[in-house]
């Protein structure tokens, strides 16, 4: 009986805005990828990786469970999925191994432009809509605010307007979305980029050999862009 060489299994997003730059930098660590929508379980054919091509809200978790070896995901995301476990007590752990390049944004409170905006404690009892409660909470029990949620997987910037919430938490890059929907920026919660993350569990001798290899290759190629 032969036993095939374990393979590390690095989890992306499978497409969106993350998607892109995390498949140019794993090319230009010389790995050859052979990636088609339908393919959601890639194999690198010149190293021992596969690449799980999946939603970026499932990549915290697929490496929190140790379902995945490594991820590429935005920290928004990532430190979502933690707070969201640790309330739930579950499974939490991973490492953060690099901070990567790309996926730069903030995630901003944002209010109509009507709205007179005179510092945090203004928004004390208002209602906000976001994709990522759990970081909203965190930023308003830091700073001494009781604020309520509603849950918007997409379209957050509507909310406002459709008498949904007062305000908005969402990601910004541009500030485009926010000036098309009559909304403006008031205050930022989190600045997030892409990070490589871990699991927690170690690796066995094989795939960390792998690891060894790509690591350095990682960091190489983000200190050429620099
Ligand atoms: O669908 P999936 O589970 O894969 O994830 P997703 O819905 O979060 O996907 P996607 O592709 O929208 O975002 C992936 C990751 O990219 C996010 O988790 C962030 O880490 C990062 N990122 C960087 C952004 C933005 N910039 C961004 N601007 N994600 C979303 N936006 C959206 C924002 O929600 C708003 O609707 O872009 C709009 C605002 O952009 P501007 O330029 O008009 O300000």
């Amino acid at each position: 009986m032969t036993t095939s060489q374990p393979r590390l299994r690095i989890a992306m997003q499978k497409s969106g805005r993350l998607s892109d730059d995390t498949q140019a930098l794993l090319k230009r660590c010389g790995l050859k990828l052979n990636v088609s929508d339908r393919r959601l379980l890639a194999h690198v054919s010149n190293m021992p990786i596969d690449i799980m091509r999946v939603r970026s809200s499932d990549i915290p978790g697929l490496v929190m469970d140790g379902v995945c070896d490594l991820g590429i995901v935005g920290d928004n995301t990532l430190e979502e999925e933690e707070l969201d476990r640790q309330l739930k007590g579950n499974k939490s752990a991973y490492i953060r191994t690099t901070a990567l390049d790309f996926g730069g944004c903030r995630f901003s409170i944002a209010m109509p432009e009507e709205f007179e905006y005179t510092g945090l404690d203004c928004l004390n009892g208002l209602r906000f809509a976001t994709t990522y409660p759990q970081l909203l909470n965190r930023f308003a029990k830091a700073n001494g605010i009781n604020v309520e949620f509603c849950l918007l997987k997409g379209s957050v910037e509507v909310a406002p307007r459709v008498g949904l919430a007062d305000g908005i938490c969402d990601l910004v890059s541009t500030g485009a979305t926010l000036e098309a929907n009559g909304l403006k920026e008031v205050a930022e919660v989190f600045h997030s980029k892409a990070s490589l993350i871990q699991r927690a569990d170690p690796l066995c001798a094989d795939k960390q050999g792998i690891l060894d290899t790509l690591l350095p290759r990682i960091h190489g190629v983000m200190k050429a862009k620099e």
